[in-house]
């Protein structure tokens, strides 16, 4: 058999320069993360030439008898790692993922409440440009201007007079941890299905640095590929028998055909990695990292939302520097920076072209990288956004461009050749 450079060298050679990418930069986007050498070794695999629709058992094409026992290990693993007695493995990312909550508990033009995403909400919460706010009826909450934080009795206020069917809790862009018992409580008062989306901090709950919504949410969704460690997918748990049946019949055969096996099996790998003691010291550890780089930051005069972090991610507001997210965020890739740039709470500017920088801490911390790293991060974004500021910043990027390879350089990513 040849070998992809034989086959595709430039596909061969393109790859390659990724993975240079990935190991010069200091990754910084927060949902965003290395796999290891184990997870990369499970996806890449004749698995994916098997079709398996169907479940464990009940399944519509022959040959299942290795695929079955990959799939339930997978389950197994995320039953045993969050506390749950129902886990699906098959929704192919977040976003179909949430879907099937919808197509489980709700019909078309059924109210559904999330957080909007200027706030820091996620696209399939409801918002408009999503199917998710054009086939229902959304009903939006936000942080407080003064506080940057979810306002619980707006939600409360919202939930009573909206009634929603569905309640979604988490997002991408909160650095807060989010109170899953008082979106519970909100929730049984008005009727509502609670689903807590934790993408972004599963590993953080996995590794016991983020409250869990174990008993609280009645059903859980995640992606596998953030502060989890796993390959792109996802996964819907619960602990309610009839939500179990819901979830499994809107994933297949509602939403989904084949299950993609080469990606259940890395799943299944990285919530074994994610079961061990080196995960939670890891999980531990991104939020040490995130508030040391967030107290740099705030102690060089950026402006965070909400003043701050509880988790692996930073949400800054730009404004008071004098530059705007986009340039900045391209300015600090220039200088191997990698950030993303992100709407703020009441953000003046436009989506393509926001106030604010979102940052975290996963990927340097699955490089070993601590609090003196985070510090020495901090300063270099300072050191960049100050140049750009005064329109000066060429010098600085190439500098800061050589420092961060050397530091980068001393922290090998996990997974890369
Ligand atoms: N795109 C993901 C993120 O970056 O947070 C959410 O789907």
């Amino acid at each position: 058999m040849s070998s992809l450079a034989n086959v595709d060298p430039e596909i061969a050679e393109l790859i390659k320069a990724e993975e240079r990418r990935q190991a010069d930069t200091v990754k910084l986007i927060p949902s965003e993360n290395y796999v290891s050498r184990a997870v990369l070794e499970a996806t890449g695999t004749v698995l994916t030439n098997k079709y398996s629709e169907g479940y464990a058992g009940k399944r519509y094409y022959e040959g299942q008898q290795v695929i079955d026992q990959i799939e339930t290990l997978a389950i197994e693993r995320a039953k045993a790692l969050f506390g749950v007695t129902h886990a699906n493995v098959q929704p192919y990312s977040g976003s179909p993922a949430n879907l099937a909550i919808y197509m489980a508990f709700l019909n078309p033009g059924d109210t559904v409440m999330g957080m909007g995403l200027p706030f820091g909400g996620h696209l399939t919460h409801g918002w408009s440009v999503s199917a998710t706010g054009k086939w229902f009826t959304p009903v939006r909450y936000g942080v407080r201007r003064d506080t940057g934080r979810i306002d619980m009795d707006e939600v409360r206020a919202l939930a009573l007079e909206h009634r929603p069917k569905l309640i979604f809790c988490g997002g991408t862009a909160i650095p807060r941890t989010i109170d899953f018992p008082a979106f519970a409580e909100i929730a049984r008062e008005v009727g509502a299905v609670l689903a807590a989306d934790i993408a972004h901090i599963a590993g953080l709950v996995a590794g016991g640095a983020h409250p869990s919504p174990v008993g609280h949410a009645d059903v859980i969704s995640t992606t596998t590929h953030k502060t989890l460690r796993g390959p792109r997918g996802a996964m819907l748990m619960t602990s309610d028998d009839e939500h179990a049946k819901a979830l499994n019949k809107a994933v297949f055969p509602g939403l989904q055909g084949g299950p993609h096996n080469h990606t259940t099996a890395a799943i299944a790998v990285a919530l074994r990695e994610a079961s061990t003691d080196d995960f939670r010291a890891y999980a531990q550890q991104v939020v040490r990292n995130a508030k040391a780089l967030a107290e740099e930051l705030a102690a060089r005069g950026f402006e965070l939302v909400s003043g701050g972090t509880d988790n692996h991610l930073v949400l800054i507001d730009l404004t008071s520097k004098g530059v705007a997210g986009k340039p900045a965020a391209q300015a600090l890739d220039r200088a191997g920076l990698e950030t993303n740039y992100n709407t703020v709470p009441f953000d003046p500017r436009k989506p393509f072209d926001p106030s604010g920088l979102r940052i975290g801490t996963p990927s340097v911390t699955s490089r070993g990288m601590g609090e003196a790293e985070m510090r020495q991060i901090a300063a270099w974004m300072d050191e960049v956004v100050t140049a750009l500021a005064k329109d000066d910043a060429e010098e600085v990027i190439t500098r800061v461009h050589g420092e961060v390879s050397e530091l980068t350089g001393r922290f090998p990513a996990p997974g890369l050749s």
